[in-house]
C-alpha cells in the first residue's frame, strides 16, 4: 500500500479547522499573523477536543494494521536531515555519543544512551500516520514506552506537561528556534505512546527522526517530534518560545490535534 489522501474523522468533524490549517501549510501564513486567526483555531480546537473525548478517549488504542498494509514509501515531512552541526557530528558516529537528557520537574534527571533506552520496556505497533496536510502512511514502529521512562525519572507532582526539544529547525538555526512539541503528562502512560528507535524493523533512519522520535498515535503528525535532544517536564509551557506548546502551535495550529 502506498500513502494516500484520506479524510479522517477529525477532519470530518472540523472540516473548516483542517481546511484553515492546510491553508497555513500551503503558504497562507499571512493568516497566522493576524490576531483573529490563531484565536479562531483555538476555539474550534476546544470544541474538537470535547467532541473527540466523547467519541474516542485519547487513551483508546489506536487502529492497528497488518504487515501487508505497511506503505511501500513512507513520506518524510518537515526536516529530512537536520543541518545542526552538533547533530551532524553525532550522526557520523551512528549516534554512539548521543544522549537523551530528561529533566525539569523530575526527582531523578537522567542522560540516557540509545542502549539504555533500548533496555526500557518496549512496544511495537503498525499504525497510520496522518499529517494535517492531508496525507497518510502506514508504518511499523518500535520504541521505549514513554511511561517506562517516566518511571525512571519520577515526575514531581507539579509536572503537567512533557516538552520535547529537537535538534532541527524549520527556520535558519541562527534564529535559535528549534522544533519542539508538548503533550499532557497523562499521555506518557498510554502503552502506544513510545519513543521510537525502529521503523519497519530497521534502525530509525534519519529522514524519520533518528535516533529517537515520539510516536503519539492518536494525534496528528506534527505532534510526533523527530530528532529528540531533550525532554523537559514543566508545569506550564507559557514561557517556552511562543508559549503555545509547539513549533506549529506557535504558528496557529491546534495544540491537542487529536484524530
Ligand atoms: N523535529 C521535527 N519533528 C517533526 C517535524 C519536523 O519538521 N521536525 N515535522 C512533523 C510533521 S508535520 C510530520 S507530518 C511528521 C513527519 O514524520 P515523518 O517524516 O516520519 O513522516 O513529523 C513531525 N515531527
Ligand atoms: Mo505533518
Amino acid at each position: 500500500m502506498t500513502c494516500r489522501i484520506s479524510i479522517s474523522r477529525r477532519r470530518f468533524l472540523t472540516g473548516s479547522l483542517a481546511a484553515s490549517s492546510a491553508a497555513l501549510l500551503t503558504g497562507c501564513d499571512a493568516l497566522s499573523r493576524t490576531e483573529w486567526f490563531p484565536r479562531m483555531l483555538s476555539s474550534a480546537e476546544t470544541l474538537n477536543q470535547r467532541l473527540d473525548h466523547l467519541i474516542t478517549p485519547a487513551h483508546a488504542k489506536p487502529r492497528e494494521f497488518t504487515e501487508a498494509d505497511i506503505s511501500k514509501h513512507f513520506k518524510s515531512n518537515g526536516t529530512h536531515h537536520p543541518d545542526n552541526p552538533e547533530y551532524l557530528v553525532l550522526s557520523l558516529n551512528n549516534f554512539a555519543d548521543w544522549r537523551l537528557q530528561v529533566g525539569g520537574l523530575v526527582e531523578n534527571p537522567v542522560k540516557l544512551s540509545l542502549a539504555q533506552i533500548r533496555k526500557l520496556s518496549a512496544h511495537t505497533q503498525i499504525t497510520r500516520h496522518d499529517c494535517v496536510e492531508g496525507w497518510s502512511c502506514i508504518g511499523k514502529w518500535k520504541g521505549a514506552k514513554l511511561g517506562a521512562l517516566m518511571n525512571v525519572v519520577r515526575p514531581l507532582p507539579k509536572a503537567r506537561y512533557i516538552v520535547f526539544h529537537c535538534y532541527d529547525s524549520l527556520i535558519p538555526l541562527r534564529y535559535g528556534q528549534y522544533y519542539y512539541e508538548s503533550i499532557p503528562i497523562e499521555a506518557a502512560y498510554y502503552p502506544h505512546t513510545i519513543l521510537a528507535y525502529e521503523m519497519n524493523d530497521k534502525v530509525l533512519p534519519i529522514p524519520y527522526g533518528a535516533p529517537l522520535r515520539l510516536r503519539l498515535e492518536r494525534q496528528l503528525g506534527y505532534k510526533m517530534a523527530k530528532y529528540l535532544k531533550r525532554i523537559e517536564l514543566v508545569e506550564s509551557y507559557d514561557d517556552i518560545y511562543g508559549g503555545n506548546g509547539g513549533y506549529w502551535e506557535d504558528r496557529g495550529y491546534a495544540w491537542y490535534a487529536g484524530i
